[in-house]
């Protein structure tokens, strides 16, 4: 009978863990209650059916729980307010433990077979001075299977029960009936208007299904269909689980007031640039990939350059040495602090700031609060994790700054032609002593197409050397583009992670709960979302599609 009823708790229990910690802990807590509570009165059965009389003080509450009893059982005064404390009348077995849970001490034991499994309580006045009885009779309402709201003529429209127990209640109107009491203080003709008018109230309040019976305890008038009403509900046993749909419903609600109809907009795509491009820079990606630049012209020039000029480049340091970063480091196994690329400015930071705050702004667009506020919380919790983070993700990123094969060939080939030019020069110089010593016709000096092959070496190897450090440094600035531009993606793919990890992954989460609060609160309230969910105050018709809510179980 109340596997529809199981589902919407277990569907409820669902959004209370969503819901805990994010949404307002007071609904949270209520929520829980109601489940905790369904589980508890579910467990003992609803072979018996809670039934409570609840009402001012002197309406007649004890002399009807007298009359149903069929026995002087309460006291019944003058003196108001009478009752201080809960009593039961049991018909039939087994409804101690229930009794226990209700932590009702007076009970009496009835004998009657067409109320077996009635528990009915004698409840202290709801407007009482004293303090004690409120409370208590708050308890017990809560509890209750079937609450019935007993008046008479003078208290019927009493603002105490109308504010505080049926506009709040209008959900539950088929856990509740309201009696019209002591029917024999008016005159007949009166009575319909009565009853008429109670009923009016009664829709004002947003219960216009609800059961109106008047009733005398004194002359046991209406007493008959009071309990024709009982006995239906007695052994319908119904009353428990329509009493618990009505409770989940109202905190499915109260926590579906937090929820929007629809999904959020989402982590926009533009949102999601902008932020990786700000910690891009504050993490010194174009720093580096301008390096990655400089050292492969750098280490060209040492490898290939002219080999007389060398030496200047070898005064300059390698740029990425500079920064401490690795040619080639093993994806994914970043050395935090061992780079020295400068942290993050003031600057750099409020930009990553801004950024992530508009992310998480924007993405929590559709959700009404406190969903904002806990995506722009999610999305900034990792704030002082950002510099490590990016020092992390720039010095684990491969650079895949490769020495090309050629410099070798080049470089030897500089080696040679500064040979020539050494060996040409050294001939020369040679030859130039031995013409100042007018030696010089004991050396011959051979010539190529009439070229003396020491000037031929010498200014032959200045050209080619010089020709060939031009060519490789134009070859070189093609290999250093296409290097930073490899470098730029591969850091691009790390930044991405790390924004992915600290600001992205967070605020995705909380954008998850919300759907999952959603659709567990849809089940939990068994209305089609939309309906309710957004609006602080559910629109009236819901109500009656829900009155009586156990419709659902009558099969
Ligand atoms: N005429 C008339 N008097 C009634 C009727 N029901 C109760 N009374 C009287 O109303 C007075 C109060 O009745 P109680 O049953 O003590 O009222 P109660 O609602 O239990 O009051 P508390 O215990 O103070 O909350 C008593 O004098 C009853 O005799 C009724 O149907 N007709
Ligand atoms: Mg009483």
């Amino acid at each position: 009978m109340s596997r529809g009823l199981d589902r919407r708790l277990t569907a409820l229990a669902e959004a209370v863990q969503v819901a805990d910690g994010r949404l307002e802990p007071d609904a949270v807590e209520a929520a829980r209650a109601i489940v905790d509570k369904a589980g508890a009165r579910l467990g003992l059965g609803v072979e018996n059916t809670v039934v409570a009389l609840a009402g001012p003080t002197g309406v007649g509450k004890s002399l009807l729980f007298n009359a149903l009893s069929g026995a002087e059982l309460a006291t019944v005064g003058r003196r108001r307010p009478t009752t201080s404390e809960g009593q039961a009348a049991t018909w039939g077995d087994g409804a101690d433990p229930l009794l226990d849970w209700l932590e009702i001490g007076r009970r009496h034991r009835l004998e009657d077979g067409a109320l077996e499994g009635l528990l009915l309580l004698d409840l202290p006045d709801f407007d009482s001075v004293e303090t004690g009885h409120r409370l208590e009779v708050d308890r017990v309402v809560e509890l209750a299977d079937l609450v019935l709201w007993v008046v008479e003529p003078q208290k019927y429209a009493d603002a105490s029960l109308h504010d505080r127990y049926l506009r709040p209640l209008q959900t539950h109107g088929a856990a509740m009936a309201v009696v019209l009491n002591q029917s024999d203080l008016l005159p007949r003709s009166e009575i319909d208007d009565w009853r008429r008018d109670a009923a009016r109230l009664l829709a004002d309040d947003g219960l216009p299904a609800m059961p109106v019976l008047v009733v005398s305890a004194r002359t046991g008038e209406g007493l008959d269909s009071l309990r024709r009403l009982l006995a239906d509900r007695v052994t319908a046993r119904d009353a428990a689980v329509a009493r618990l749909e009505a409770d989940v419903t109202v905190a499915a609600r109260t926590l579906g007031e937090w929820c929007a109809d629809g999904k959020a907009a989402g982590v926009q795509p533009a949102d999601r640039e902008r932020l990786v491009a700000a910690l891009e820079e504050a993490g010194g990606v174009p720093r580096v990939v301008r390096a990655v630049d400089a050292a492969h012209r750098h280490r060209g020039a040492l490898a290939t350059g002219w080999p007389f000029l060398r030496w200047v480049r070898r005064l300059r340091p390698d740029p990425l040495r500079r920064l401490r970063l690795r040619d080639r480091a093993p994806e994914g196994k970043p050395e935090p602090g061992q780079t020295s690329v400068p942290q993050p400015t003031e600057v750099q930071h409020a930009q990553v700031a801004t950024a992530t705050r508009n992310l998480a702004d924007r993405a929590a667009e559709g959700l009404p609060a406190p969903w904002p506020a806990l995506a722009r919380d999610a999305a900034t919790a990792n704030e002082d994790r950002v510099a490590d983070r990016l020092e992390r993700a720039v010095g684990g990123t491969d650079l895949r700054v490769t020495r090309p094969r050629w410099w070798r060939l080049a470089s030897g080939l500089q080696r040679l032609l500064a040979l020539a030019v050494v060996v040409g020069m050294v001939w020369l110089f040679v030859l130039g002593i031995l013409g100042y010593l007018h030696i010089d016709e004991v050396l011959p000096t051979p010539e190529l197409r009439g070229i003396p092959i020491p000037s031929l070496l010498l200014l032959g190897g200045i050209l080619a050397g010089v020709v060939l450090a031009f060519l490789a440094r134009l070859t070189n600035g093609v290999g250093a583009r296409r290097r930073s531009r490899t470098a730029a993606r591969a850091l691009r793919r790390q930044v991405e992670d790390a924004a992915e990890e600290l600001v992205i992954g967070p605020v995705e989460s909380e954008l998850e709960a919300h759907e999952r609060l959603r659709a567990s609160l849809a089940s939990a309230a068994a209305e089609a979302p939309g309906r309710w969910l957004g609006s602080r105050r559910p629109p009236k018709t819901v109500d009656k599609l829900l009155d009586p809510p156990n419709q659902e179980h009558a099969e």
